[in-house]
């Protein structure tokens, strides 16, 4: 495995544990789509589990960081300069719809800046993590985005509400944080979603930037109401001109 800083390993660690659970939730949601009410209690509460075990393994080597995570988990502790900032599961509503497409999303911000991201498909065992000035890596092998420069050979995720049309070939996939790792893994020429929230695309940022992606500027002190427009190096402009009227 490439040699990793001590954070990222506690990072990874925490993931894997929550993977297991939600692993087990995931089979108990696929039954519970034939149920009357569906299964929207029990996705609340795998969300809150998983959320839990990776406080617990984050807070346990690292106890005085603080935290921003979608759940209930956020907390302002003693060290303001190091924040942990989680999505237990990013891509609920597919988790919910018994669709396999959602993952882990931990970050660290270190003085106002994300220096490391871990994302975790565990349906898929698919985990892409980075951090500041050390490449971007899937499953410990290093990526770095497409160079396809040719609009018609390019594949787009976008995601949201949104009924705009866009000149471009899209796909949604419901996860913004596995969008964000497919375009740095390749597999996505780029992505543009707004209304996210940070713990949506906190991983995403660094794991991005270092496969060599680019991103517009995102206010890391905003939590909420986060535009993101983000692409390989070479299709960035003629991305950029198609998504005037977002
Ligand atoms: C989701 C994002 C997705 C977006 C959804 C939602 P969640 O995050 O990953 O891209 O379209 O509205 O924000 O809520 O599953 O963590």
């Amino acid at each position: 495995m490439q040699s990793i800083s001590a954070n990222l390993n506690i990072m990874i660690k925490a993931a894997e544990k929550a993977s297991r659970a939600l692993i087990r939730d995931f089979g108990e949601v696929e039954k519970l789509q034939v149920s009357i009410k569906g299964p929207s209690d029990f996705v609340s509460n795998a969300d809150l589990k998983a959320e839990k075990i990776i406080i617990e393994e984050l807070k346990k080597a690292r106890p005085y960081y603080s935290i921003i995570s979608e759940e209930d988990g956020s907390e302002k502790n003693k060290d303001k300069n190091n924040t942990w900032i989680i999505d237990p599961i990013d891509g609920t509503t597919n988790f919910l719809h018994g669709v396999p497409h959602f993952a882990i999303s931990i970050a660290l911000k270190s003085q106002d800046e994300i220096v490391s991201g871990v994302i975790y498909d565990p349906i898929k065992d698919e985990m892409f993590y980075a951090e500041k000035e050390n490449g971007a890596f899937f499953n410990n092998q290093r990526v770095r985005v497409s160079k396809k420069r040719d609009l018609s050979s390019c594949l787009f995720a976008t995601g949201g509400q949104s009924k705009k049309e866009f000149d471009l070939p899209l796909r949604k996939s419901g996860s913004a944080a596995l969008d964000m790792a497919y375009v740095a893994a390749g597999r996505f020429d780029g992505y543009f979603e707004n209304n996210l929230s940070i713990w949506d695309i906190a991983a995403g940022i660094i794991i991005l930037k270092e496969a060599g992606g680019m991103i517009n500027e995102i206010d890391l002190s905003q939590n909420k109401n986060i535009e993101v427009k983000a692409s390989s190096m070479a299709i960035n402009a003629k991305m950029l001109e198609k998504l005037e009227n977002f």
